[in-house]
């Protein structure tokens, strides 16, 4: 079973990004039977898309965990849909700033998660974890990464199961051992459910 994770790099003036951090706690505390990597993502609409359009091509995991993170917000949120819209009032780290422009011409409106949502929410519920499934991943980078992911999917027919996971900011209550602890849960359902 090979899994691959991925994070962010900072941005927005930050020098941590969570999703990064717990990236790589979770890569050293590595589930017992599972060949995890990790990969960071740049802040860049157009080398990000091409970075997991490279990742599912070249290593074909099974599983793909996609982590974000999320500007406001007191939970993790399992992300069902990815829209093909950019639209941002802050350029990427390339200068780009999108005004309303489609990510993919040819590609459909949405793509939803090919994993079942719910069941990762309730996995992380049951651990005390505040989770909730959202229906926007928003229109900057985390939306247009996964839905490039997505979009590569269908389009190639490829196995990988795919799930985008907008993590909280670091703090107090969110410390990157309860994170890494979310993201563990959440890749054991993953796995569970491509056996399925
Ligand atoms: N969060 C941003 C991009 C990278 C990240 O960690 C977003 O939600 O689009």
């Amino acid at each position: 079973m090979r899994v691959l994770l991925t994070g962010f790099e900072p941005f927005g003036g930050s020098d941590v990004n969570s999703s990064w951090e717990t990236a790589t706690r979770v890569e050293q505390l590595a589930p017992i039977g599972v060949a995890l990597e990790v990969a960071q993502l740049p802040i860049s609409f157009k080398r990000a898309g091409e970075a997991i359009r490279e990742i599912l091509q070249t290593k074909r995991p099974d599983v793909l965990v996609m982590l974000g993170q999320r500007g406001k917000g007191q939970s993790v949120d399992i992300e069902r849909i990815a829209v093909n819209l950019m639209d941002s009032a802050n350029p990427d780290n390339d200068g780009y700033c999108p005004q309303e422009q489609r990510i993919a011409d040819d590609g459909d409106s949405a793509y939803f998660s090919n994993i079942p949502v719910k069941i990762l929410r309730e996995a992380l519920m049951s651990r005390g974890i505040p989770a909730k499934v959202s229906n926007s991943a928003g229109l900057y980078v985390c939306n247009s990464t996964y839905y490039n992911a997505l979009n590569e999917i269908y389009e190639q027919h490829l196995q990988t199961k795919v799930v985008f996971v907008h993590l909280p900011k670091l703090d107090d209550k969110f410390t990157v051992d309860i994170l890494a602890d979310s993201v563990q849960a959440i890749i054991e359902n993953c796995i569970n459910t491509t056996k399925r």
